[in-house]
Parts: C-alpha cells; sequence; structure tokens
C-alpha cells in the first residue's frame, strides 16, 4: 500500500495527489504539516527528519521531495505516456518539474506566505512581496508566450507530468487576489486541465 505523508493542501502534496488521481493509483493519507501534526514531531522523523511534506512510504521504500515522487511514481507504473521514456521527451517534461519548483517557485513563495497564509514575517516584507508578484508576473509572461506557441500543453500536444507542478501554480496565480496582466494562453490552459477530473479534485478545488 502506499501511503502519503502530508496535508491535502500543500501544493507539492497536490502534485502527488493529482498524480495519483490522474493514474489511478490507491493511497492512504496522513495530515502532517502546517495546521495539522507539526512535521518537528519525533513520530514523523521517524519517517523522514527533513521536517516538510510530502513524504511516501510505499511498501517500505519510504521517499521525499514531491518531483522525485511522481517521477518515481509515474516510472513504476509505467505511465510513459505522461512520463516518456525517450531520452529527450523525458528531459523536456522534467525541464518543467524544475522550473515550476526553482526559478518561479522562488517567486511565488514570498506572495503566498505572505498575501494569502499571512505569516510572518513574510506578511510585513511588502518590498519582499512586491520583488515576488515582479518576478512571478515575468515567469509567467514567459510561460504564456510558451504555451501560445508551442502549447497546449507545457511539453506540446500532449498532457505530460510537467503540466502537474506547473497547473498548480496556474492554480495559484488565478486565485490569490492582486493585479495581474491578462495572459489568455495561461486562461486556456486553465480551463484545458479543468477538464481533468484529478485536477478539480487536487488542484482547482478552490485552495490556493
Ligand atoms: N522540495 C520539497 C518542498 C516541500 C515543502 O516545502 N513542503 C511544505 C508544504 S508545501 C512543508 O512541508 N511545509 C511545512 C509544513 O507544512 O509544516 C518538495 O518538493 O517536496
Amino acid at each position: 500500500m502506499l501511503t502519503i505523508y502530508g496535508r491535502a493542501n500543500s501544493i507539492n502534496v497536490r502534485k502527488v495527489l493529482w498524480l495519483c488521481g490522474e493514474i489511478g493509483l490507491p493511497f492512504e493519507r496522513e495530515d502532517w504539516g502546517r495546521g495539522f501534526k507539526p512535521t518537528s514531531e519525533p513520530t514523523f522523523h521517524k519517517v523522514s527528519a527533513f521536517g516538510v511534506v510530502p513524504v511516501i512510504d510505499d511498501d517500505g521504500f519510504v521517499l521525499r521531495e514531491s518531483n522525485t515522487i511522481c517521477r518515481y511514481l509515474a516510472a513504476k507504473h509505467s505511465r510513459a505516456d505522461i512520463y516518456p521514456t525517450d531520452l529527450k521527451a523525458r528531459a523536456t517534461t522534467e525541464q518543467w518539474m524544475d522550473w515550476a519548483a526553482t526559478d518561479i517557485y522562488t517567486a511565488v513563495r514570498p506572495v503566498f506566505l505572505g498575501l494569502q497564509v499571512k505569516m510572518a514575517p513574510f506578511k510585513d516584507d511588502k518590498a519582499g512581496i512586491e520583488a515576488g508578484i515582479k518576478e512571478w508576473t515575468r515567469q509567467m509572461q514567459l510561460l504564456e508566450i510558451h504555451l501560445a506557441k508551442s502549447g497546449p500543453y507545457v511539453c506540446g500536444a500532449k498532457f505530460c507530468l510537467g503540466d502537474i507542478p506547473v497547473g498548480l501554480i496556474v492554480n495559484r496565480w488565478s486565485t490569490i487576489a492582486f493585479e495581474k496582466p491578462a495572459l489568455p494562453a495561461i486562461s486556456a490552459y486553465y480551463e484545458r486541465l479543468t477538464e481533468r477530473p484529478a485536477y478539480r479534485q487536487h488542484g482547482r478545488n478552490g485552495t490556493p
């Protein structure tokens, strides 16, 4: 049995939940993290000492890092349709996963924690929030150009694993209130992803 440790409102846990929904993988989940049982508890440390969610236990195999977990599960269940075995197609998928976790997420984080969660010290860091909005917007404009030219999904014609982290950032972008430019290709992408039941359940579900 697959056990997922982590609260269902975490963007990183949602990557794994969406993937499981997408490929029909059964799992059990325990709520850990902000607002639930703290990951500083010794019980959690027995699973992972790193103190962040998600972590999975797949029949005794313990793994952390949301993108790695998604790649592991997709590969384990032979889902070459969304995680290609062709080297270049696979690298293209991974490129979007890495971008979503690094370049753009660095900008998303202070905005989400400051404006939405209102967590100290982010909530009082006006300059940090403004810089985050500016860079997040710039990164979204790059995504807009890419989707308009090479979409409709991040890897091209078909949905891929890269759409999972990117789709969750698009949902966060769309649900947090601040001034944004019109990005029609991203809006169309958001609607296209919404056709997927697992995205409606774990992505576009009202939670930023
Ligand atoms: N690089 C890690 C980041 C994990 C992470 O930062 N998780 C956040 C939730 S999105 C967390 O555990 N926060 C602490 C908490 O909820 O207690 C991953 O992708 O899995």
